[in-house]
């Protein structure tokens, strides 16, 4: 069975959007095998992150996903990776579309804040790579 690693970022926590989020997951019928409520390590985020190192976004990314704790899960079911993308909706939540989590939830983004609430995997060997790092048992 198809599995992506979520992320529900420190400004969902804050905002005790966590079991809303978890609805939305759950009633589209993916299963969840896994669920951890911490804070991120730099490591775990120096390496999830490691795609965007050298961008202008990536240090305040680094500094927000430090800022609280973070849900980390992992989710099964057909089409679980894109499925759980097209949940989530556009990267700015300002142009995200109504009835996604980011679009219906989601409101800071600027040049230095990039609070979208949510991550999930992009393709089979990031979701793998991504569920290694913060399950590393799995
Ligand atoms: P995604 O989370 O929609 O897959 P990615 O391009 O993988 O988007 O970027 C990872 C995270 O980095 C985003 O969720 C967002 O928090 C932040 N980010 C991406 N692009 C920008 C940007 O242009 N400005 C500020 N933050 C960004």
């Amino acid at each position: 069975m198809e599995r992506t690693l979520i992320l529900i970022k420190p400004d969902g926590v804050a905002r005790g959007l966590v079991g809303q989020i978890l609805a939305r997951i759950e009633s589209k019928g993916y299963a969840i095998d896994a669920l951890s409520l911490r804070s991120a390590t730099a490591e775990e985020l120096s390496a999830h992150y490691a795609e965007h190192e050298g961008k202008p976004f990536y240090q305040p990314l680094v500094d927000f996903m430090s800022e609280g704790s973070v849900v980390s899960i992992i989710a099964s079911g057909q089409g679980v990776i894109p499925g759980f993308r097209s949940l989530a909706g556009a990267t700015d939540p300002t142009a995200a579309a109504p009835g996604t989590i980011r679009g219906d939830l989601g409101r800071d983004w600027g040049e230095k804040v990039q609070k979208n609430l949510v991550h999930g995997s992009d393709s089979v060997e990031s979701a793998e790579r991504e569920i290694g790092i913060w399950f590393p048992a799995e």
